[in-house]
């Protein structure tokens, strides 16, 4: 059980819901570190086929718990920011590196470190009262969490600046236009859309999507001879997959495929 976190587990779907409402699922140390704990956990277990990351009450996150900025002292500040700066870095490489898709559902606010825990997501679906901000320079910080990779991959280098540098909130469906977010629905439908789109990817050919995860991901610096040398390599291990044969089968007799997630 824990703190700050909520996990439900349903039809291969498990919603990881941030539940700290009264500051807008600010992080402190513990929610940080149980949020560690389970996406480390996921990784390792093969029911769950899609996750949902989200927040409790009316917002998905408002970044760092400031309040533990300000009772902080200046030099032990710069260490507990080093401190946090790696279990961040552990929380957006776990979720990355999940095996499983990933939905960020992003409802209310979603602001610095919030913001960028999302985009390590593989997914975004925003509801129109989502309010998005890389808030980091606005108290006088650089965007961490991997701000900088995420949002020039995303969104190119100019309009990542741009959202780096004036820290100004943008609504979900400004995020959707630019590319920050995936798709925006009104949020009388959000949760129902959420629900959907997880279900069928949970209903997917999930080690295949754990492969074509990581062929993008590894695709990002490489130049076109390699990734077709890698790609090559991925095709060989989705191709041995009952996935892909049940896919081939399902074709050949009309039928809608059952994918076991094997
Ligand atoms: O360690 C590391 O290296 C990681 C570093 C990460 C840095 C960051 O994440 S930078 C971003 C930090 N976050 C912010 O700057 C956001 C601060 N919050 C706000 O500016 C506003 O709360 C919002 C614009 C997000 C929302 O405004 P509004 O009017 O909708 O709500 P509110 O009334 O301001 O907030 C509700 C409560 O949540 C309020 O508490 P109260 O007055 O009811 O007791 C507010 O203080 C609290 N709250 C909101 N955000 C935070 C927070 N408390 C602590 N830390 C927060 N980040």
């Amino acid at each position: 059980d824990f703190q700050h976190v909520l996990v439900q587990f349903d039809a291969g779907v498990l919603t990881i819901t941030m539940n700290r409402p009264t500051v807008l699922n600010a992080f402190n140390d513990l929610m940080l570190q149980e949020m560690i704990e389970i996406v480390e956990a996921t990784a390792q277990d093969e029911e769950i086929r899609c996750v949902v990351l989200t927040g409790a009450g009316r917002a998905f996150g408002a970044g760092q718990d400031l309040s533990l900025f300000a009772n902080a002292q200046t030099e032990e500040s710069a260490s507990t920011a080093h401190e946090h700066l790696r279990a961040y870095h552990r929380l957006v490489m776990g979720l990355q590196q999940l095996p499983q898709p990933v939905i960020a559902a992003i409802h209310g606010v979603a602001t610095g470190i919030s913001l960028n825990i999302a985009l390590a997501c593989d997914l975004r679906i925003a509801a129109d009262n989502a309010r998005l901000s890389e808030a980091f320079a606005r108290i006088g910080l650089v965007p961490d969490g991997g701000g900088a990779y995420f949002l020039s991959r995303l969104l190119g280098s100019a309009k990542a600046l741009e959202l780096a540098l004036l820290a100004e909130e943008i609504n979900g469906a400004e995020a959707e236009r630019i590319g920050l977010v995936n798709k925006c629905v009104p949020l009388a439908d959000f949760e129902e859309v959420v629900i959907l789109l997880a279900r069928r990817l949970a209903h997917g050919p999930t080690r295949t999507y754990g492969l074509i995860k990581q062929l993008f991901h590894e695709s990002q610096d490489k130049d076109l001879a390699a990734v077709l040398q890698l790609e090559g390599d991925f095709q060989s291990r989705a191709i041995n997959t009952a996935d892909h044969r049940e896919g081939v089968q399902a074709f050949m007799q009309k039928r809608p495929p059952r994918y076991s997630g094997k």
